[in-house]
């Protein structure tokens, strides 16, 4: 039977705080063998380990304060969700933040900072990061927000935050997206729920901004709908191997080379597939894939997390894995507390 949504909303921010901290034992790595994947997955069911043994980074901790303040402030304050995410890095600055990111958190500590959006703009020389920070935490719109646009709308606005080049904040909205259409089921249909990404991620880039962007990076003039094209068509082959996954998508810090990658996991482990234990469903599969992957291993395991923890439901989810993180209880608390919100009737823009 399909889960109920409460399942969904505490699948997506349980699934995506596993993809953290069980994919930061990779983070970086060039060549991830299956079976070292798998002795890592394993040994979170040795009980003698510990809990929360398995520490969340920078993904888990911004994305916490992006729920904390859509819970507080609905729709969207700008101002509080800054300051949320200064306060943050000040209390733990060592969880893995990049490197850009960290000079934009500082000033957004800063009490005579008029305008929010002004740091993340002078980021790499005026053009912004297309670093995928924005998208690591974007899943929590999907659960505040019940329109599609207003998905889009705040999940980009979220991200420019820290992030004001397109490719950043545009891989937040595809990323936000996707949980939202897992959440509504959408992925009983995996054609249907790409054709969706695409269709949106073609208004987003007829943007002049987008385009001007992406000419400027030397990309193509709709740099997301072609990657999620050749998700599609790496969805059609029989056979695809990891290091054509790689080649194909990309499994870097940007968000362009990652947000589509995490997509591809959860289509791609929706069915089980050769090489990963029989005994796995498909949230056990989404990770262990994306770790194989190697690369940003705890940001594509983080994102791929929650689109399959909206899909599969918290019931899915192993109690040994959720054991061996940290963070999983505030997440599914966070995630019960979205749901009440969401339940409550919203007011159309
Ligand atoms: N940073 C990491 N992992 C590597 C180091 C971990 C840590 N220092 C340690 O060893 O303990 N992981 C985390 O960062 C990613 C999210 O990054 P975010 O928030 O997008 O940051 P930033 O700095 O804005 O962008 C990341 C890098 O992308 C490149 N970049 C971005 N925009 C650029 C532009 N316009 N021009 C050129 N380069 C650009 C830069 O190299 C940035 O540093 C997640 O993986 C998270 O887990
Ligand atoms: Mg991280
Ligand atoms: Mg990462």
């Amino acid at each position: 039977a399909a889960p109920v949504m409460l399942s969904r909303f505490r699948g997506a921010l349980v699934g995506s705080v596993l993809g953290d901290c069980i994919g930061g034992e990779f983070e970086g790595a060039v060549d991830v063998p299956l079976d070292r994947v798998l002795q890592h997955l394993s040994a979170l069911d040795d009980d003698t380990r510990g809990e929360g043994i398995l520490q969340y980074s920078d993904d888990t901790a911004m994305m916490r304060c992006v729920a904390e303040s859509l819970l507080t402030r609905m729709p969207f304050d700008e101002h509080d969700m800054a300051r949320r995410f200064a306060k943050e890095f000040n209390f733990a600055p060592g969880r893995g933040y990049g490197s850009g990111v960290i000079q934009v958190l500082r000033k957004l500590a800063s009490p005579h900072l008029k305008d929010v959006f002004q740091p993340a703009q002078v980021q790499f020389g005026g053009r912004g990061s297309f670093g995928n920070g924005g998208a690591m935490r974007a899943a929590p719109f999907a659960l505040a927000f019940r329109s599609r646009a207003d998905v889009c709308k705040y999940s980009r606005l979220g991200a420019m935050l820290t992030h004001s080049c397109s490719l950043g904040y545009n891989g937040a909205a595809l990323q936000a997206l996707a949980v939202h259409l897992s959440l509504q089921g959408a992925l009983a249909l995996p054609k249907e729920f790409i054709n969706k990404l695409i269709s949106e991620m073609e208004e987003m880039e007829k943007d002049e901004t987008a385009q001007h962007d992406a000419k400027a990076l030397n990309l193509s003039e709709f740099p997301y709908c072609s990657r999620l094209h050749r998700v599609k068509e790496l969805m059609d082959r029989n056979s695809v191997s990891i290091e054509e996954v790689i080649s194909e998508l990309g499994n870097g810090i940007a968000a362009l080379q990652s947000v589509p990658t995490a997509i591809f996991c959860v289509l791609h482990c929706l069915e089980p597939r050769a090489g990963l234990p029989e005994k796995f469903r498909g949230l056990e599969r989404t990770i262990a894939y994306s770790l194989a992957l190697g690369g940003d291993t705890d940001t594509i395991a983080c994102m791929a997390g929650a689109i399959a923890g909206a899909h599969y439901g918290i019931d899915s989810i192993p109690q040994s894995w959720q054991k061996s993180c940290e963070g999983v209880e505030e997440a599914d608390d966070l995630a019960r507390r979205l749901y009440d919100l969401y339940c409550l009737p919203q007011s159309e823009e």
